[in-house]
């Protein structure tokens, strides 16, 4: 009946059937000297406590990365006798906030230390050792290579789940296993397991009944192929329905306009309600001048607009410049820079961009609701220089989204407060620029830098181009440029791209033989129900490269990946700063209350192991039911203990800072949270204690569930600004808080 098992110090906890843990002390293991402590020995080890299950919350930063995640323990077979070992986990570089493969499989450097192998002639016919990888089916088995007694390097692994084995062989060349076992260890996401015991208990039985939801829900669509259990399917979010605008007869929604402006122009911009038709429904939903997305703005860099904007929607309201360091007056933050805009009300925005690149506008006001049903635009800063980017046949900027339908409409948000507060909203409908189809022609040789947004309540993308006509063809390589706000260091080449929810990544793509090219977003969901990785391949649009030659042939640019002396010059003056302690520690969490018995308990059985990113609804049901009343996600001071709006940051303009951020894998459910810091930028210095050599300046910073990440803040913007995940329903939850920077 056992099911978990995580271990710290010297006690192991076992859950027996869901209904209770209990402990008893682990078999002493040998230590030895020279050979790192066994994962679960490692400082910072979290456990499940033996009084009901629980995890024990951390109190103080723990040690970091958070070990059991991000390391394998090496266990001897009765052949390897005295041996033991113990791998490492390190994500090799990528310019995102994770390293996966375009599969959306995690990309792993594996290092492994053994200590106590016997010499392998005494096992038989062989002279050395040979550790393998190989998923939990035993196919392939692929070879790391020799390894001996010491430290061993082992190459990288992208396997879901998978086993580290160690095998006597006659050769360290042998391309096949064959020799006896030695050791062997497991993934640390090999320990997820089926929820099915949770069906035997009276828990899965209760789940409904145990406190009062609002009856006026009807069930959110499901994530086909994944069953719940019944228990589950009773929860019901306590706020009630809402829909705004449902009976609203309103023009219908238009296709995003580029709107230019020139220094000191002016755009009216007003947000209310429009109708569209969308996979055979009619939606009501809102937009900025009546367009979804709302108006590209295209402006100069180091220029100022006005904006006139008009509230014609029956909730409050408000426009955040995403990424812009502008006037704190103008930032957009209810309660923190203005009064919300009441509904039929006006406020003007002044707005200077200091910084070229990609930035984008939406509501901060239930942005759950509000950016959810439609309002969200892009802001495309061209730079000073000509020759800032390198020269390409086409620009394109593209939004993407999902969109939550059920079988008639919107699914209904929560009125009193946010649902799906637990994972926030995913949608069951991708929109690539407000559409289900995405589509773009170029001829052949063309090359197209995409500026990319990504506006979802929650969803973590990872992108690729694949020619549609060769399944299974590796993608189209992308050359990276830019994120958040500017260029990196140097250009890189990758297959995909990984973006969180509010970050922007520039890229170009050189299409050079024709043909159709799949926009796809590829991801390994987790099947929580079966403990099963699920993987998810979605088309979000085309690009179709005719026949004929590009016009302007840019491929010699398009392979010469440059290197950005300009960014390097704007960041030297920070690099002193770099390997010092942090002046402030951030721990992200959550605290539960009060939740059904049913989803406590399955949140207990996915507490083994937590996804670094959840890329995908697949809990829709437990995760629709959980609202504020259950759920309080937590940015916390790592220092002081104070948590979301009681924390009181104060700076002067010209400080400099560096945060250490722990993503707290000991919280009850741990996922990423998009980290969004206002008008200032900041550069992302390490991840894990992988040092970024390759730096861009960033507002948004993806954390991955377990991970530690040292961001160095350059405060140059004064006034009141705003710390806060972008996940829409976490900031709902108050997981924000406010710091002040006071002017020269
Ligand atoms: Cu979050």
């Amino acid at each position: 009946m056992q099911h978990a098992f995580v271990c710290s110090s010297s006690i192991c906890s076992v859950a027996i059937a869901a209904v209770g843990f209990v402990t008893f002390p682990l078999q002493a293991l040998p230590q030895v000297a020279g050979v790192p402590p066994l994962c679960a020995d490692r400082p910072g080890a979290v456990t499940l406590t033996a009084d009901g299950g629980r995890p024990a919350r951390s109190e103080s930063v723990p040690e970091r990365p958070a070990s059991d995640l991000f390391c394998i323990d090496l266990f001897s077979t009765a052949r390897g006798r005295d041996a033991v070992g113990v791998v490492t986990l390190t994500r090799p570089w990528s310019p995102f906030g994770v390293t996966v493969t375009a599969e959306g499989r995690h990309r792993h450097e594996l290092t492994a230390w053994i200590t106590g192998l016997p010499d392998a002639a005494t096992l038989g016919p062989y002279t050395t050792y040979v550790a393998w990888a190989t998923p939990l089916v035993l196919d392939p088995v692929v070879s790391l290579g020799e390894v001996g007694n010491g430290r061993n390097e082992l190459g990288e692994v992208a396997f879901n789940k998978y086993m580290v084995l160690v095998t006597a062989e006659a050769s360290a060349e042998v391309s096949e296993r064959t020799g006896p076992l030695v050791l062997r260890g497991r993934s640390p996401s090999s320990r997820m397991e089926a929820h099915d015991l949770l069906a035997l208990a009276p828990a899965a039985e209760l789940g409904g009944t145990s406190r009062a939801g609002s009856s006026a829900w009807s069930l959110p669509p499901m994530y086909e192929g994944v069953p719940m259990l019944a228990g589950i399917m009773e929860g019901r979010p306590r706020s009630s329905p809402f829909l705004p605008g449902a009976d609203a007869d309103v023009p219908e929604a238009l296709p995003r306009q580029l709107v230019r402006l020139p220094d000191g122009g002016t755009l009216d911009l007003r947000a209310g309600f429009v109708r569209r038709e969308l996979e055979g429904r009619t939606l009501v939903m809102l937009a900025f001048n009546g367009q979804i997305p709302g108006p590209l703005i295209e402006v100069g860099e180091k220029t100022t607009i006005f904006v006139d904007f008009t509230n014609d929607t029956p909730l409050p309201t408000s426009v955040h410049w995403h990424g812009v360091r502008l006037d704190n007056r103008y930032d957009g933050v209810p309660g923190v820079t203005q009064e919300p805009v009441q509904p039929g009300e006006s406020f003007r925005y002044q707005i200077y961009f200091r910084d070229a690149g990609i930035y984008w506008y939406h509501p901060h006001h239930r942005e759950d609701l509000q950016q959810e049903m439609g309002l969200a635009g892009n802001m495309l800063v061209h730079p000073l220089d000509d020759s800032y980017y390198s020269p390409v046949n086409r620009e394109e900027v593209v939004m993407l989204d999902d969109l939550l339908l059920d079988e008639s409409s919107l699914v209904p948000f929560g009125r009193e407060s946010s649902n799906y507060m637990l994972m926030g909203r995913f949608g069951n409908v991708f929109l690539t620029n407000g559409e289900p189809e995405y589509g773009l022609e170029v001829d052949a040789g063309d090359v197209v830098r995409f500026f990319f947004t990504n506006i979802s309540n929650t969803r973590t993308f990872n992108l690729s181009f694949r020619p549609t006509a060769e399944p299974g063809a590796p993608p189209v390589p992308v050359k990276v440029v830019g994120s958040d706000v500017g260029k990196f260091e140097r250009e890189t080449m990758v297959q995909s791209v990984v973006l969180a929810p509010a970050e922007r990544y520039v890229i170009e793509v050189l299409f050079d033989k024709p043909g159709a090219y799949a926009l796809t977003n590829h991801v390994q969901g987790i099947n929580h129900r079966m403990g099963l990785f699920r993987e998810e391949v979605s088309a979000l649009g085309t690009v179709a490269v005719s026949g004929a030659r590009t016009a302007v042939d840019h491929s010699n640019a398009f392979e010469t990946l440059r290197i950005n002396q300009d960014v390097r010059a704007d960041i030297d003056r920070y690099r002193s700063e770099f390997d010092r302690e942090p002046d402030h520690e951030l721990v992200l969490t959550l605290e539960v209350d009060s939740l059904p018995l049913a989803i406590e308990q399955s949140m207990l059985y996915d507490w083994v192991y937590f996804n670094p990113i959840e890329w995908t609804g697949t809990m829709p049901v437990m995760n629709w039911a959980t609202t504020g009343a259950e759920i309080g996600w937590i940015l916390r001071d790592g220092v002081s203990g104070a948590e979301n709006e009681h924390i009181h940051w104060r700076f002067r303009v010209g400080d400099v800072v560096k945060i250490r951020i722990y993503n707290d894998r000991g919280a009850f459910h741990a996922m990423q949270h998009p980290l969004h810091i206002h008008g200032q930028r900041f550069l992302v210095l390490e991840e894990n204690g992988v040092v970024n050599d390759n730096l861009v300046w960033k507002d948004t910073v993806l954390l991955p569930a377990g991970s530690t990440t040292d961001i160095l803040l350059e405060l140059s913007n004064p006034g009141r600004w705003m710390v806060h995940c972008h996940i829409a329903e976490h900031l709902e939850s108050g997981m924000k808080f406010v710091f002040d920077v006071e002017g020269n």
